[in-house]
């Protein structure tokens, strides 16, 4: 993948995300990657299962999560992404903080997934200034207290809003818009209702040209229609989910198990095939 062409990347077919958390805390498999070797394997396993591109991350963004210090995401993210650099696939690092996003792109990422969508001072330059590609969510208030009430008059209109307006902000600094991905943050400040209407309106915000990643992959939204309250019992529910995304415009999915939602977009891109419009 050319690192500053999403656009054209996605438009062979949509594109899997493979997460990959080194945390001690992450809400689905906090601990279970934390340690390099296990990292390293996980990385392994998902390359061998056809995923398109790995998006690590070393800062637990779930509802309540401790923050760590850019030195911390660092300490965790380096070594790992040493490891990775010369990897077969594409790397994307998901962090805010404009000193990790330098030093990851040292490191060699096509991609920062930003949550905060490049709003922390410094990092809109550090995204201008690199060539590489960016993610940019849509997240209400912070993970410390971003499920509390959250209100929208029209959630829709209003996340559609943020994301064309940080794309904006993002282009005036001269990135193509090629480069730049949105996605409406299932579950970052929204009630099951929000991430309802989100997905069911997916189509308007694909409309804008910008490829939309869709990240539902164990979210509680999925945990509460199943039923099942351990995130790792979600991945059926999640890949549900997430064909709707393919079939409302998404083209790029982020997901912790990487084989079945390669096998869900072969599936798709097969039978739809000449009909896709991006
Ligand atoms: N969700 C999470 C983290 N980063 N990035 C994007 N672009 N979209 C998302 O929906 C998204 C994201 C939360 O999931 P996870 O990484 O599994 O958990 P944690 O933040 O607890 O590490």
């Amino acid at each position: 993948m050319a690192a500053s062409d999403l656009r054209g990347w996605v438009r062979a077919r949509p594109r899997v995300l493979g997460i990959l958390n080194v945390t001690p805390d992450s809400f689905s498999d906090g601990g279970r990657f934390f340690a390099r070797d296990a990292a390293l394997a996980q990385a392994e396993a998902m390359i061998a299962d056809g995923v398109d591109m790995i998006d690590l991350g070393a800062e637990s963004t779930r509802p309540g999560a401790a923050q760590v210090s850019a030195a911390e995401e660092l300490d965790r993210l380096g070594p790992v992404l040493e490891r990775l650099r010369h990897s077969s696939v594409p790397l994307s690092v998901d962090t805010s903080k404009p000193e990790v996003m330098r030093e990851a792109i040292r490191l060699g990422v096509s991609m920062i997934n930003d949550v905060r969508a490049l709003r922390l001072p410094g990092a809109l330059a550090v995204a201008a200034n690199s060539g590489v590609s960016v993610c940019l969510m849509h997240m209400h208030g912070e993970p410390a207290d971003m499920q509390g009430a959250p209100h929208y008059d029209d959630v829709v209109a209003e996340v559609t809003a943020f994301l064309l307006d940080r794309a904006r902000a993002c282009t005036d600094l001269g990135m193509p818009a090629s480069s730049i991905a949105i996605d409406p943050g299932f579950g970052f400040g929204k009630t099951f209702l929000h991430n309802r209407m989100l997905l069911q309106a997916l189509p308007q915000l694909a409309r804008h040209g910008f490829p939309v990643l869709a990240g539902m992959s164990r979210k509680r939204m999925i945990g509460e229609l199943t039923a099942a309250p351990s995130p790792r019992d979600r991945d059926a529910g999640s890949l549900a989910a997430h064909v709707m995304a393919l079939d409302r415009g998404a083209r790029m999915l982020r997901v912790h198990a990487v084989k079945p939602a390669v096998d869900a977009v072969n599936v798709w891109t097969g039978l739809f095939e000449g009909e896709m419009d991006t």
